[in-house]
């Protein structure tokens, strides 16, 4: 039986999910239409219903804004935002700043599946001079320099976001708050991969869509009962479609 419901969302469309660029650990900003979709997951959750009395993010401004529209939608402005860069996206190393679509041309859309998507062959390394680098970004100057990725495969990303699940979002779940994760594809699949014990050969298939409510209720044991998304499956369906076509070479 469900005794426990959490909510996440993906951000809305970013500049970079537009120009089919990785993005990563680069702060990219919502585009216009992101801005629409993210307002819309808030006024998606209002219509049903949906409180919140914390909300957990990332330390970039996609899955940051993405959460304020949502909250305004709710009129929750007021909650508790806990930003974490645990949260992040996948940092995608050396790709960031590529077109999906031209890297699959010069490497074969194999080769670009298996760094989206395969879930322990992380993509080559950042430059410790690039501007991509997370160590020479302030956002960062906190964290061991130890712990900053220079690249990640999904396995990585579900090994940093899990600590946080276990030490922040399980006991603001189990205290009885009502929680909402505003955070990223690959951080959200890492999540969902855990709490759904599923195989590496599943999670490679699934993509999540930008900003549509993916509703988990839970047990007690916080094992998941039942999760579903707040849009038709044919909705659903089409968004993750989308995301999945974006390592399509351009014909
Ligand atoms: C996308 C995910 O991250 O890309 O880093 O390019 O969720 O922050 O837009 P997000 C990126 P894919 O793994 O779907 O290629």
């Amino acid at each position: 039986m469900a005794k426990y419901t959490v909510v996440m969302i993906r951000h809305g469309e970013s500049t970079w999910n537009k120009e089919n660029k990785f993005c990563g650990w680069f702060d990219a900003d919502l585009s216009e239409l992101g801005e629409n979709e993210a307002r819309t997951g808030g006024k998606m959750l209002k219509e049903k219903g949906y409180t919140f009395d914390i909300a957990f993010t990332s330390m970039l401004k996609r899955a940051i804004k993405t959460l304020h529209l949502v909250q305004d939608e709710l009129d929750l402005m007021w909650i508790p935002v806990v930003k974490h860069w645990r949260l992040n996206e996948r940092m995608y190393g050396g790709l960031q700043g590529l077109n999906k679509s031209e890297t699959a041309a010069k490497h074969g859309e194999e080769q670009v599946k298996i760094w989206r998507r395969s879930y322990d062959t992380p993509p080559p390394v950042v430059d410790a001079n690039s501007s991509h680098n997370p160590a020479n970004d302030i956002k960062y100057k906190f964290v061991d320099k130890q712990l900053i990725p220079k690249s990640e495969c999904l396995k990585d990303t579900v090994a940093r976001a899990l600590p946080f699940w276990y030490d922040q979002i399980v006991p603001a779940i189990l205290s009885g708050q009502k929680v909402l994760i505003a955070a990223h594809g690959n951080s959200l699949r890492a999540m969902v991969k855990y709490l759904d014990n599923m195989s590496e050969a599943d999670i490679m298939a699934l993509n999540i869509p930008t900003g549509i409510p993916l509703v988990y209720e839970l047990d007690a044991d916080l094992k998941p009962v039942k999760h579903y998304y707040l849009a038709s499956d044919d909705q659903v369906k089409a968004a993750m479609d989308k995301v999945a076509a974006q390592g399509k070479a351009k014909k």
